[in-house]
C-alpha cells in the first residue's frame, strides 16, 4: 500500500486479509477449484468458520429467519441502528475466490482493524453472510437479502429443488425460519446503512487503472425457465420433415434472443442461455425435450420488461413454426435499483482522500445490496479484477487491490458513523 493510504486512522493488514481468504477458499469442491454452492454441506462449513471468526473477535452472532449469518459488533450508543457490511460466502459452480468471499472477508477485516486501532464506532456495526446470493438448486437468487427485504412468497419457499427438498427445507437446514418470512426482517430505520465491495467483474476499472468503482445503481435481472417439448424420435429412422426437434427449436430461439439484444433499441441491455438440458440428451434420439434459463439484465426497467415481451412471442412464434409444444415460469426478478447519494459521497471522499483514482458507474452484476437497498441505505465499492473475469476459476485481484478497496470500506464505515 503506498505511504498516503497507510494514514488511515483504522489501518487495514493485508495479510489478514489474503489469510481469511485463503483460508475460506479451502472450502471447496475436491478438484473444482472453486465451488462451494449454497445450502451444500461445504457452505455449511465454511459458515461455522466464518461463525467461529466473527465469535473469536467478540461479535454477537446468530443466523436470522432468511438464513443469513450475521455478527454484530456493539457501539458506544447502542440504540442507533447497526452500519452493515458483507456479502456472500456461496459460489456459482466452477466459480472464483473472491465474487462474494471478499465481502465477507472484508467486513472481517473492518472488526479487526477497528479493534486493532482501538476505535469505537457510535453504531453498532454487524458483518453480514448473506444466504444463497447464486442462483441456486432452488431457481432463486439473493435467497437471504431478499428474506430480509420480505420478498420471498410462499410460492417461492415452496418450490422443489431436483433432489426434492423446497426451499423453505433448504433455509431451515442453513438455520434459518422459513415460518417467520410472510414479513420482512428489516424495514425502513433498522439498518443506518450498508456498504458491500465486490470485484468489478468487468473490465472497466482495470483498463482505465483505477482503483475504486464506487457504483451508482445495480441492473435489473429477470431469469426466465423455458420447457419446450418436442418428439423423441429415431436420429436415423425419421425424416427430416416428420420431426418435432425439441432442441432445433430452442436453438432458433436462442439465436434469436442474441440477435435481438444486439439491438441498439436496447441497448444497453444483455441476455444469456447459461443454462440448457436436453432430454434424452443421446447421439441417436432427436431431443424430445429442452429445458433451459434465459436471463435478461438492464439498467432501463422498460427496456427489461419490452425484452420480455418480445421474448414470449419468439418464444411462441418458434414453438409453432417447429410444431413443438413451450412454456415459461418466471424464474425470478431484481429490479434495477440506485445506490445511495451520501454513500456514494461518503465512499468516494474516501478515496480522494486516500489517494486512490476512482469512477462512478453501474454494476452490470447483481448483488445483495440490490435488495438491501429496498430497506436501508445501500452502497457498494468495486476493485478491479484480472481481464475482468468472474464466475470462473481465472477469477483475480491482488493483494493490493484488496487492501486499497477494504481501506475505502473502512474508511467509508468511519465517515458514515
Ligand atoms: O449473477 C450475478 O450477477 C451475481 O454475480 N450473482
Ligand atoms: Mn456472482
Ligand atoms: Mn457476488
Ligand atoms: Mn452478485
Amino acid at each position: 500500500m503506498s505511504a498516503k493510504e497507510a494514514t488511515s486512522t483504522v489501518p487495514v493488514s493485508v495479510d489478514r486479509l489474503t489469510k481469511r481468504l485463503e483460508t475460506l477458499s479451502t472450502f471447496t469442491e475436491p478438484g473444482k477449484p472453486w465451488q462451494r454452492t449454497a445450502f451444500s454441506s461445504l457452505h455449511l462449513a465454511a459458515r461455522e468458520w466464518l461463525r467461529a471468526e466473527m465469535q473469536a473477535l467478540d461479535l454477537d452472532t446468530h443466523i436470522d429467519a432468511g438464513g443469513n449469518l450475521i455478527g454484530r459488533l456493539h457501539g458506544t450508543s447502542n440504540g442507533l441502528a447497526p452500519l452493515a457490511s458483507g456479502s456472500h460466502s456461496d459460489t456459482v459452480p466452477s466459480g472464483g475466490r473472491f465474487d462474494g468471499a471478499l465481502g465477507v472477508i472484508a467486513a472481517l477485516e473492518v472488526v479487526s482493524a477497528l479493534r486493532d486501532a482501538g476505535y469505537r464506532l457510535r453504531h453498532p456495526f454487524e458483518v453480514i453472510d448473506f444466504l444463497a446470493e447464486e442462483p441456486n438448486q432452488y431457481g432463486l437468487s439473493c435467497i437471504g437479502s431478499r428474506a430480509m427485504a420480505g420478498e420471498l412468497t410462499a410460492e417461492n419457499l415452496g418450490v422443489t429443488a431436483p433432489d426434492g427438498t423446497t426451499l423453505a427445507e433448504g433455509i431451515r437446514l442453513m438455520g434459518g425460519d422459513p415460518d417467520k418470512l410472510t414479513t420482512p426482517l428489516r424495514r425502513h430505520g433498522d439498518m443506518a446503512g450498508f456498504v458491500e465491495i465486490h470485484i468489478e467483474q468487468g473490465r472497466v476499472l482495470e483498463s482505465a487503472e483505477e482503483d475504486i468503482g464506487v457504483v451508482t445503481a445495480i441492473v435489473g435481472i429477470t431469469r426466465i425457465a423455458v420447457d419446450i417439448e418436442g418428439r423423441a424420435d429415431h436420429s436415423g429412422a425419421t425424416p427430416m420433415g416428420l420431426r418435432k426437434d425439441a432442441l432445433v427449436a430452442a436453438s432458433k430461439m436462442i439465436a434469436a434472443f442474441e440477435a435481438q439484444a444486439k439491438q441498439e433499441f436496447y441497448s444497453p441491455m444483455v441476455a444469456t442461455v447459461g443454462k440448457l438440458e436436453v432430454f434424452p440428451n443421446a447421439s441417436n434420439v432427436i431431443p424430445g425435450k429442452v429445458a433451459f434459463v434465459l436471463e435478461i439484465r438492464s439498467g432501463q426497467p422498460k427496456t427489461l420488461a419490452q425484452y420480455q415481451k418480445w421474448a414470449d412471442w419468439t418464444i411462441r412464434d418458434v414453438a409453432g413454426e417447429q410444431g413443438v409444444s413451450a412454456r415459461t415460469r418466471i424464474l425470478g426478478k431484481s429490479d434495477a435499483v440506485a445506490m445511495d447519494t451520501d454513500l456514494q459521497l461518503a465512499i468516494s471522499d474516501a478515496a480522494s482522500a486516500a489517494g486512490l483514482k476512482y469512477r462512478s458507474m453501474p454494476s452490470g452484476a447483481g448483488h445483495d445490496a440490490a435488495h438491501v437497498a429496498l430497506f436501508a441505505p445501500a452502497g457498494m465499492i468495486f476493485i478491479p479484477c484480472l481481464d475482468g473475469r468472474s464466475h470462473c476459476p481465472e477469477e483475480f485481484c491482488t493483494p493490493e487491490q484488496i487492501a486499497k478497496g477494504v481501506q475505502n470500506l473502512v474508511d467509508a464505515i468511519i465517515a458514515l458513523d
